[in-house]
């Protein structure tokens, strides 16, 4: 089976984790397709993807987490779209990993942090990160 997988990172809310976005991808290709491999984008700035239209961006995107078999969201980064893209995600029973870089002065949504139904792993190493991803798929 070919594993489809929906990452989810911030593009709108800020852009400073893309380095992070582009190596959690480059690791669950290891696991399957990644439909949204864009979020790891460099050329797409905070300004996203200019040449579609929002209302395309937003159906293709609704489209892409009902075809997903997991959602996998980064969330250090707060991010309207990427809470959204989770709530759905519950809404459509997908399984929902949110990974979330521990850091000083900052804290996770309690709409995020506080929900059951979502498995959330906290990290500070990017190893930390890419160790659950893999048990998360085993
Ligand atoms: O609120 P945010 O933009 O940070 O939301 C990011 C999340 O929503 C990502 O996980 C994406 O899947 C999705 N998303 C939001 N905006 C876009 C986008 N361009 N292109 C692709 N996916 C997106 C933004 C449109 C631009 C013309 C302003």
């Amino acid at each position: 089976m070919n594993r489809k997988i929906y990452f989810a990172g911030s593009i709108s809310g800020g852009r400073n984790d893309i380095e992070l976005y582009q190596a959690l991808i480059r690791h669950l290709d290891l696991y399957g397709t990644v439909l949204t491999e864009h979020i790891g984008n460099q050329n797409m700035t905070n300004l996203g993807e200019d040449t579609i239209a929002d209302r395309e961006i937003y159906q293709r995107d609704i489209a892409w987490i009902r075809e997903a078999d997991v959602v996998i969201a980064e969330v250090s980064t707060p991010s309207l779209g990427v809470g959204y893209e989770i709530s759905k995600a519950e809404e459509l029973s997908k399984p929902v990993l949110c990974l979330y870089r521990d850091r000083e002065n900052h804290r996770l949504s309690a709409m995020v942090a506080g929900n059951p139904k979502l498995t959330i792993a906290r990290y500070t190493r990017l190893e930390d990160a890419i160790k659950t991803i893999d048990a998360f798929f085993e």
